[in-house]
């Protein structure tokens, strides 16, 4: 599972990339490199089970990041996005938006409006304006294979294009696609063109340490023209803790009256859930460990993640909830108050339940 970040130049994307994946990439305006790079989810459920079993290792579920350059002509427009960065942002499962919301000596750039808002829906045209050109690359395309040509799939391809046209239109009068309704066999369509206005959105907040108070206002008019999930995260900050001990974290997190809570964690925590993603747990001896399944995944499936042979072979999974365990404090103590439940392979795994699966191959 994949997030792209996106967002104006200069906005602390890469710096925010760096502070969710433990990454080391330069900063600066007008970068030139695509990053790629894997972030940590952190669940606190594992660090309460890291205490109860004593583990050699702690395993949390992972997400994968992606940084894309500005753009080299100096607009550093996400219109400006081709070829391989294109295909990049096209695969990936979700968007995290980056606003800037820190004064920097960078603020000269033409690109920055001062306002988080503004900032947004410039933003969202560029995006619209992407999908414009994916649709209008397809359209293009359809045109010229319907040129003299009588194939079996013509058909198919003038409902395409009717499809797409219908599409255009809403994305020119800058209208959200989730807004029309559309049937069975057009939506399968449309998951195909892997549009960036279909993709689940998080926007993240980048506040500077002196005005970190501003975050909950900036957050407040945001809502007010946009259903997005927001995060507020100082992602300098952010990326200079990284290595610091928890210990050191939290003084300085409270030298500068920030909140405890780390924003980097509610962040990724934010992008987790877009993807329509849960954790069940796994414990023993040697780790404890969050597994990343799509919410509504069976039991047997869910333990393929583990290894195939475990799903191949599965016969039954014994199951806690993470609740039941924190009560009992031991899987003994959990069996004794008849809190361990078995179930077979079509279950639905929910977040948190802690599997141990039997099987036999
Ligand atoms: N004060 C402050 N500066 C920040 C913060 N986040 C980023 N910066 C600075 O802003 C500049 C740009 O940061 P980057 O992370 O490179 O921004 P970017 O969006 O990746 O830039 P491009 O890839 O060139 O579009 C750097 O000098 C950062 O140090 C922040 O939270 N506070
Ligand atoms: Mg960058």
């Amino acid at each position: 599972m994949q997030i792209g970040i996106l967002g104006l130049p200069g906005v602390g994307k890469t710096t925010i990339f760096n502070a969710a994946t433990g990454g080391e990439v330069d900063v600066g305006l007008f970068s030139e490199r695509t990053n790629l790079g894997v972030a940590k989810v952190y669940d606190k459920r594992l660090d309460v089970l890291d205490g109860y079993f004593k583990p050699k290792r702690k395993v949390e579920a992972e997400i994968s990041y992606v940084d894309f350059p500005s753009q080299q002509d100096g607009q550093s427009k996400i219109q400006g996005i081709t070829g391989e960065n294109l295909n990049l942002l096209q695969k990936s499962d979700a968007l995290l938006l980056v606003l800037k919301a820190f004064n920097s000596p960078l603020d000269i750039n033409e690109n920055y409006f001062g306002d988080p808002v503004v900032e947004l829906h410039t933003l969202m045209d560029e995006i619209i304006f992407v999908d414009l050109g994916i649709i209008e690359n397809r359209v293009n395309k359809i045109e010229e294979n319907l040129k003299g040509r009588n194939s079996s799939k013509i058909d198919q391809e003038k409902t395409e294009l009717n499809l797409l046209t219908k599409i255009r239109s809403v994305l020119e009068n800058g209208f959200p696609l989730e807004d029309i309704s559309y049937t069975e066999s057009e939506l399968k369509l449309l998951s195909g063109f892997q549009l960036l206005t279909l993709k689940p959105m998080v926007i993240v907040l980048n506040i500077g340490e002196s005005n970190s108070n501003d975050g909950v206002n900036i957050e407040e008019s945001i809502r007010k023209d946009f259903d997005i999930e927001i995060g507020t995260i100082c992602g300098k900050l952010e990326m200079d803790l990284i290595g610091t001990s928890l210990d050191e974290e939290k003084q300085l997190r409270e030298v500068l009256g920030l909140s405890q809570e780390s924003g980097l964690h509610r962040m990724v925590n934010l992008c987790f859930k877009s993807l329509e993603l849960i954790s069940f747990l796994t414990v023993g001896e040697d780790e404890v460990r969050a597994w990343p399944i799509k919410k509504g995944t069976v039991s047997a499936v869910a333990a393929g993640k583990i290894h195939s042979d475990i799903q191949r072979g599965f016969i039954r999974a014994e199951v806690i909830s993470y609740e039941n365990l924190e009560i009992c404090k031991t899987i003994a103590e959990v069996r004794r108050k008849g809190l361990l439940r078995v179930e077979g392979k079509e279950y639905v795994v929910q977040d948190g339940d802690i599997m141990h699966v039997l099987f036999n191959v």
